[in-house]
């Protein structure tokens, strides 16, 4: 059986994403994990919340909560969204962990051990008053460029200079409003990364079929300028896996963590040994996922996110676990994304400019979103939501195309043939030029859906939808059935047939209304169409069935203003 790992990258744990988060990694990891299960992998699908760094302690800040609290909150408030949306991870972690403290403390010191880790003495401002370093983004004071007065440490948001906490005019601490600073010598880490750029390079010139939005994010940042450059992995905040070398102390680290893309990506893993421990299981039923000592050298391992995530993925996490000189499993394949823009402009967190994750499920079921959200991901350039084409997309392909059809065969067949599929007449030539036309389509679409090229995909799944209309329309049994019964009965026991086969097809897609399909055709579930001839024989007459409530509603007008105006600036 083929195993295969799918990990989307990690929220951030600091408020409710926007759909653009939704449709950059984790909706269509789902859809590729759900097909993956559906064709018979053993699939582990993990996503966890990416809770340290500084946005994590201002949110909670701003809040006014102990960030230990916020987090854990937030944590339950995109768990709940996410199934809500449908996500089908087997575990939805955090980087929060044991597990991860565990792990990042691990890599740490192997890394260390390896000789890929240097220690800097660096000049950072301390807070007399708060009695502790300052990051960048904790000091606030006048802008020396444009002299708006709350500008950061390490950007003015007037002006977008970026700066250094030391080119402030009136420094003061975010966190007590102190000005009492000094600048004094403390200790960072740094990952040699540059020390890995050859294994690197050779790890990335090996990797067949990468899409080149990713392969070349990676070599630029391989060769472009001075090349791959070590980089900081350790912090000055509260809040994260404290710096430790394996489970020994680490000598002038005390009160330092680790910086949040540096145990992050770890958190895959943790996520799946959070998942074990869950479970009751052992070290092993994590390990034989991660490790290739332990069973993960048959595992493909495929990774989902945005595309501004893809040098984390390609250069740092993978410096982490080849230089951790044990058998870590790399990533086979990275699926990235551009972006989803809203209504002409950017979708914005702190603007409350968009559809939220929340607001949507008030909107509207999830399908609706799911299947708007993967016709439209932004793949191959960034794509745009609008309201109209919201309703456009809604009304006709899943109101006018699939719940039309399940709707009008289960009630012509109700109205004509009773409780039963009936089982007269037999299939004739044109049944069968809609078997080999679905043939061809269904390759097709396991073939996108195989490359995950979901836009495709998702346009071949319509067409084999249009092909069971267009049957209907042209087989018209409500005008053959007055004069030929058993012909009636055979072109409405196929077009019953196309219900439970367009359930499963679906299902990646639209998991609720495939589900209500699935279940009101009592066929015994999803069986994924090997052979299409055989999957439109399943129902062969005398099975009983349901005329499923309203598939899909269609968005009239005045839905599309009203919803339009309730996600129009809302304060996040
Ligand atoms: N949390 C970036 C983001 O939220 C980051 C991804 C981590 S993946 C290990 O966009
Ligand atoms: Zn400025």
């Amino acid at each position: 059986m083929q195993r295969t790992l799918i990990t989307s990258a990690l929220p951030y744990i600091n408020g409710i994403k926007h759909m653009g988060n939704l449709v950059g990694s984790q909706l269509p990891s789902d859809v590729y994990a759900r097909f993956c299960r559906a064709t018979g992998h053993e699939v582990m699908f993990i996503c966890a919340t990416d809770e340290h760094g500084t946005p994590a302690e201002l949110a909670a800040a701003k809040a006014g909560r102990p960030v230990a609290e916020y987090c854990a909150e937030m944590h339950k408030v995109q768990a709940r969204l996410a199934s809500g949306f449908r996500l089908s991870f087997d575990h939805f972690g955090r980087t929060s962990s044991d597990e991860n403290h565990t792990l990042t403390q691990h890599f740490a010191g192997r890394l260390a051990d390896a000789g890929l880790i240097r220690e800097v003495l660096e000049e950072q401002v301390y807070s007399n008053a708060d009695g502790r370093f300052l990051p960048d983004r904790y000091i606030e004071g006048t802008c020396p460029n444009c002299s708006y007065d709350s500008a950061r440490g390490d950007q003015c948001e007037n002006c977008t200079k970026q700066l250094d906490p030391t080119d402030l005019i009136n420094p003061r601490s975010v966190i007590s409003g102190s000005g009492d600073l000094e600048v004094r010598e403390t200790k960072h880490l740094f990952l040699r990364q540059s020390a890995m750029r050859r294994q690197l390079d050779e790890w990335i010139d090996n990797q067949i079929g990468w899409p080149v939005l990713t392969t070349s994010i990676a070599k630029k940042w391989l060769h472009d300028g001075e090349g791959l450059q070590d980089r900081g992995i350790t912090r000055d905040l509260d809040w994260g896996v404290p710096v430790r070398r394996g489970d020994a102390d680490w000598p002038g680290m005390e009160n330092k963590v680790f910086y949040v893309w540096f145990d992050a990506p770890i958190g895959y893993i943790a996520a799946t040994a959070e998942w074990a421990a869950v479970k009751g299981l052992g070290e092993d039923a994590w390990q034989r996922w991660w490790r290739t000592d332990k069973g993960a050298e048959d595992v493909r391992y495929v990774q989902f996110m945005g595309k501004d995530n893809v040098p984390f993925h390609t250069l740092s996490f993978p410096s982490t676990l080849m230089g951790s000189g044990e058998p870590w499993k790399l990533v086979d394949f990275i699926k990235s994304f551009n972006y989803l823009t809203y209504d002409g402009g950017q979708f914005s967190t702190s603007m409350g400019r968009g559809v939220f994750q929340d607001q949507a499920l008030g909107l509207l079921p999830s399908d609706y979103w799911r299947w708007w959200l993967l016709t439209h991901v932004p793949e191959t350039s960034d794509s745009e939501f609008t309201w109209e084409n919201f309703q456009a997309t809604v009304n006709k392909d899943l109101a006018d195309v699939l719940g039309n059809f399940v709707s009008r065969v289960t009630k012509f067949c109700r109205s004509r043939f009773g409780k039963e599929v009936p089982s007269g007449g037999t299939y004739g030539a044109t049944e069968e030029t809609v078997i080999a036309e679905l043939t061809t389509r269904v390759a097709t679409y396991q073939k996108h859906m195989e490359a995950i090229e979901i836009r495709k995909a998702a346009n071949e799944l319509r067409a084999i939808w249009v092909a069971g209309n267009e049957y209907l329309h042209s087989a018209a049994p409500w005008a053959v059935f007055k004069k030929d019964a058993a012909t009636a009965a055979a072109t409405i026991r196929f077009a019953m047939n196309l219900i439970p086969f367009y359930a499963t097809l679906s299902e990646p897609f639209i998991p609720d209304a495939s589900k209500t399909m699935i279940t009101a055709m009592k066929c015994g579930g999803y069986v994924w169409p090997k052979d299409v001839a055989a999957a439109l024989g399943r129902l062969a007459g005398g099975e009983g069935f349901e005329v499923p409530e309203h598939l899909f509603t269609k968005i009239s007008d005045d839905d599309r203003e009203a919803m339009k105006a309730k996600c129009t600036g809302q304060e996040a």
